[in-house]
């Protein structure tokens, strides 16, 4: 049904999104900042449109510059990828207003995830367990240290603006409460104008599952299982995958029904993430994310389905092109983001590729915008590539990853590949055995921090 569409991003994500479309026989147009003119997005693109500088702000943020390049081409749906604009409500409705379609959820599914204490207030109430806490926000310190004394400490204090880790404060102990809600509020206030918190349990070592789930809008949802993401440095995912090695059938059938039916009930359209903190066999809410993430492909890979294309067919109308039956979990797969950083303090590392070649061969997928000669502009996120690797079982995918990771060259930049090597030897990564503080004590005793 759609023509033609608009992906309003850059690097790996705007090819994954023109690659689903090219199948779908659908038209892609890839908008660009100055600084991108010979990124890859803008080669593999049917048209191009460049839409502002270098900064993000006045390019791939800016929504009159896209809303323009959309009227200028033609195009009649935008994908957002992820990050940007993927998540920012007040787009979604501009772009409504335009008698544009926006291929994932609606601006009011995206405001009411998008603050965090409405995002758990509604799941709380479709039956989704969540971490024991505040009922809403908590305005007082008063109410904050009443609250906390209930819930037993530590307890965490978190910013309903917030999200993905910004904003937070852990209160040990009483004696810490005091500074932990002002503190929270304040910083709070100052990132984000907003200064409501809310209060919950602190669980102290969970791993980090998240479960996929995928409506069609008119209130059918289905979900494909979930992912480990518990390693993590600064709230920044490094390695991600599917199953997660702790989660049994029934356990996931029975998360990924609750899941399912949840945003089912509230006629949720397109892909979703519901991000849960796990500990001893618990599952506890904590967020939902409204757009496609970093880490679909290991959940393509296990299901064998194209949530992209997927996400467009849904956006254009029509029902999901499976049912929860027709899916069926197959093997294991690994996930490793590939970023230009130097170790060991992962700073940005942006210059010219000299030598770029992908690994290949059975259960290899290798999204990335790269190419020989490519210079990596020091403006933007330092994501360069996503390795994918699919096995019959955890082991194999295991081995699987490194054979390509040394069959992987990526030369010219300074990467992560090197901490990959170092943590597929360690015995908890093999035996997946960790939780979300893992890699930080890990980086701190291997690398002095
Ligand atoms: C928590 C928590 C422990 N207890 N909430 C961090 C990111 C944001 N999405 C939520 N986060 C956490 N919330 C309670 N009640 C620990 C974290 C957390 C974390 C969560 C997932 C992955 C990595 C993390 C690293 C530090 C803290």
């Amino acid at each position: 049904m759609f023509d033609k569409i608009l992906i309003a991003n850059r690097g790996e994500i705007a090819l994954r999104v023109i690659r689903a479309a090219r199948e779908m026989g659908i038209q892609s147009v890839a908008v660009h900042s100055t600084a991108d003119a010979d990124a890859m997005h803008v080669r593999m693109a049917d048209e191009t449109v460049c839409i502002g500088p270098p900064s993000s702000t006045d390019s791939y943020l800016s929504i009159p510059a896209i809303i323009s390049a959309c009227e200028i081409t033609g195009a009649q749906a935008i994908h957002p990828g992820y990050g940007f604009l993927s998540e920012n409500a007040n787009f979604v409705q501009i772009v409504e207003d335009h008698d544009l379609t926006f291929i994932g959820p609606t601006a009011e599914h995206i405001r009411v995830m998008g603050d965090k204490i409405t995002a758990k207030d509604t799941m709380k109430a479709l039956g989704v367990p969540c971490v024991p806490g505040s009922e809403g926000g908590v305005s007082t310190l008063k109410e904050a240290q009443e609250l906390a004394g209930e819930i037993g400490y530590p307890v965490i204090v978190k910013a309903t603006a917030g999200g993905g880790g910004r904003g937070m404060k852990v209160a040990e102990t009483a004696a810490d409460m005091e500074s932990a809600f002002f503190t929270a509020r304040s910083e709070s206030k100052a990132a984000f104008g907003n200064d409501e918190v809310y209060i919950e349990k602190y669980l102290t070592t969970p791993r980090h599952i998240e479960v996929q789930v995928f409506g069609d809008g008119k209130g059918k949802a289905i979900h494909l299982g979930e992912r480990d993401c518990s390693l993590q440095r600064r709230h920044q995912k490094v390695l991600e995958e599917a199953p997660g090695p702790s989660i049994t059938p029934e356990e996931r059938a029975r998360i990924g029904k609750i899941c399912a039916d949840a945003v089912a009930n509230i006629n949720y359209a397109g892909a979703g993430t519901i991000e849960f903190l796990y500990e001893n066999g618990e599952f506890f809410f904590i967020e939902m994310n409204t757009r496609l993430q970093v880490e679909h492909p290991v959940t393509e890979a296990v299901f064998g389905v194209d949530l992209v294309r997927e996400q467009i067919r849904v956006a254009e109308g029509w029902p999901m092109s499976f049912t929860q039956e027709d899916l069926r979990l197959n093997g294991h797969a690994i996930e490793v983001r590939i970023n230009a950083e130097k170790l060991p303090h992962f700073s940005p590392c942006p210059g010219k590729i000299t030598q770029y070649h992908a690994p290949g061969g059975l259960g290899i997928r290798m999204d990335s915008a790269l190419y020989d000669g490519y210079a990596i502009p020091p403006y933007y996120d330092s994501l360069i590539g996503k390795l994918i690797v699919h096995g019959r079982d955890r082991s194999e995918a295991l081995a699987r990853l490194n054979r390509a990771l040394g069959e992987l060259i990526v030369d010219g930049v300074d990467t992560t590949v090197p901490l990959f090597h170092a943590l597929l030897a360690e015995p908890d990564v093999q035996s997946g055995t960790y939780n979300i503080h893992w890699l930080e004590h890990w980086l701190e005793t291997n690398m002095g921090g």
